[in-house]
């Protein structure tokens, strides 16, 4: 008698392997925007936020359920890092290890509409099956 039996994993396990980064590039073509300003990511995954051109930081609304602050000085509460804005390039990046719709925006600039949005949704679940004989 051969049984096949399908498990659904939950995947907390493989999250290093399948973690990706993003990149956001901040500033780009020195206008007040992020780019991409919508970004769809797994849990688990980072961020990297590029600073190229203006003067700028980013910081998640308000309860946000990943809260970041970060700017070319590093992001808050990281490494003695702070996020407040500044001009220049720079790079700094955030994991966002729980599902959740996480908008942020540049302190300097959110009169200005620059604002954006990271949707971070579950990492789906990996079927396998074993043949038992
Ligand atoms: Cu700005």
């Amino acid at each position: 008698m051969r049984l096949k039996i399908l498990v659904g994993m939950l995947c907390t396990a493989c999250l290093p392997a399948m973690a990706a980064d993003h990149i956001v590039q901040v500033g780009l073509g020195n206008t007040l925007t992020f780019t991409p300003a919508n970004l769809t990511i797994k849990a688990g995954d980072t961020v990297t936020f590029q600073g190229v051109a203006g003067f700028h930081n980013v910081a998640s609304n308000p309860g946000a359920v990943t809260a970041f602050r970060c700017g070319p000085n590093g992001c808050d509460g990281v490494g003695g890092g702070n996020g407040d804005p500044g001009g220049g390039t720079w790079s700094q990046t955030v994991a966002f290890p729980t599902t959740g719709t996480i908008g942020y925006f540049c302190e300097v600039h959110e009169g200005q509409a620059m604002t954006g949005v990271i949707q971070v949704d579950p990492v789906p679940v990996t079927l396998q099956s074993f043949d038992i004989d």
